[in-house]
């Protein structure tokens, strides 16, 4: 495969609900669409899901922006390919900048898949026909909203709910929704903000009671001797989320024993091929992996559910279908949930239609690169 013409459009679209975490708050995102083209004008598209602010990860949107249009693309564009696994080869170079590179190594993988005529969860070596996914619910104003927003997403028919945590945010909602729901399966997410000072400890070490199925992130991406020592004091398992950008991270986490459980993110892995790689070495090493979310818009949510169809995501995903965050979306049909079931497509590529008039009346900016 050679690609003849890259394009990038970056796309604001606005979320059906303010999403609150300990590091931002959102009411509408702008995500960067790549689109590939090759040779024989076969097209794939992928998605640059960074959040605007540096505050999940470095990057920004300007950042994604600036690094795929200086680097990403003018690396790729002009060559000469086989598989998406050698793509990411040509910007080896390029340090970091995942989310940016995570765009790119999609949209290739879209691309190959289509012109192999193979769906893309089966060219990953997907083996799951569905897969499960949960809820991730933001910061609220009350404890009252929350078990609303609980409550609509339980009867929505999603089996796990997921809470963001923050210091002052913590036990009081866990407590509460766990007395509402007894049997439902909850994990909370700090997105690192807790430090090892006695009240922060005592606040994480308290959420041992609530029967959690995890606690994600309590602790800086860098502080992986911090999670270890939480691990040892609670029986809850620790999830790393931020922390593992690598592969070398998760081998040194591992080793660390730093987690129990493993969140698994395209994005943040910088791509499909990495974050497969990362799947088959939590496999190996008896570590449970699921799939998590940054908001993407249908054509990364439709990467996300491809990846989830690799046998080792056994725990519920962070994929729900495109209603929980947009009134409308960028593919169709858009990704839908039954009972917190997403169907795997089973046509070539991506398996849904990119609807290219929804992108044009919502894009900002927009730019081409050719060979
Ligand atoms: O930590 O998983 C996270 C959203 C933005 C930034 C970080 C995270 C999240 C989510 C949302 O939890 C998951 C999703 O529903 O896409
Ligand atoms: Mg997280």
């Amino acid at each position: 495969i050679r690609i003849t013409a890259a394009r990038l459009h970056r796309v604001r679209l606005p979320l059906v609900h303010e999403f609150r975490t300990s590091s931002h708050r959102k009411t509408e995102l702008d995500h960067i669409l790549v689109e590939l083209e090759d040779a024989s004008g076969a097209v794939g598209w992928g998605e640059i899901a960074s959040p605007s602010d540096p505050y999940y990860a470095p990057e920004t949107v300007e950042s994604c922006w600036h690094i795929a249009e200086r680097y990403l693309l003018p690396a790729l564009v002009g060559q000469e390919w086989g598989t998406p696994e050698q793509v990411p080869r040509f910007w080896a170079k390029v340090r970091g900048n995942q989310f940016a590179k995570a765009g790119v190594d999609v949209a290739a993988w879209v691309l190959w898949s289509a012109v192999q005529g193979v769906p893309l969860a089966k060219a990953l070596g997907g083996t799951r026909s569905e897969v499960t996914a949960g809820v991730s619910l933001g910061i609220e104003p009350t404890i009252d909203d929350l078990l609303i927003e609980v409550r609509r997403q339980v009867d929505a028919g999603y089996p796990r709910v997921k809470l963001k945590i923050a210091p002052g945010w913590d036990v009081e909602p866990v407590r509460a929704v766990r007395a509402e729901f007894p049997d439902l399966d909850l994990h909370v997410d700090a997105n690192g903000i807790y430090s090892e000072s006695a009240d922060h400890l005592t606040a994480l070490v308290s959420l041992d009671e609530f029967g959690l199925t995890m606690i994600e992130q309590p602790f800086a991406p860098r502080d992986l001797l911090a999670h270890t020592r939480l691990q040892r004091a609670v029986q809850t398992p620790v999830c790393l989320d931020e922390s593992v950008e690598t592969l070398g991270d998760l081998e040194t986490a591992l080793s660390l024993e730093s987690l129990r459980v493993l969140n698994i993110k395209v994005s943040r892995m910088g791509g499909l091929t990495v974050a497969r790689a990362a799947h088959d070495l939590a496999q190996q090493s008896g570590i449970a992996v699921w799939c998590g979310g940054m908001h993407e818009f249908g054509i990364g949510r439709a990467a996300n559910v491809a990846l989830s169809s690799l046998p080792g995501f056994t725990l519920p995903s962070d994929v729900s279908a495109s209603d929980k965050y947009y009134a409308r979306d960028v593919i169709t049909p858009t990704v839908t949930a039954h009972q917190g079931v997403v169907r795997v497509p089973a046509t070539p590529g991506l398996g849904h239609a990119v609807d290219t008039e929804l992108i044009a009346a919502n894009t900002i900016s927009s730019t081409t690169c050719v060979a």
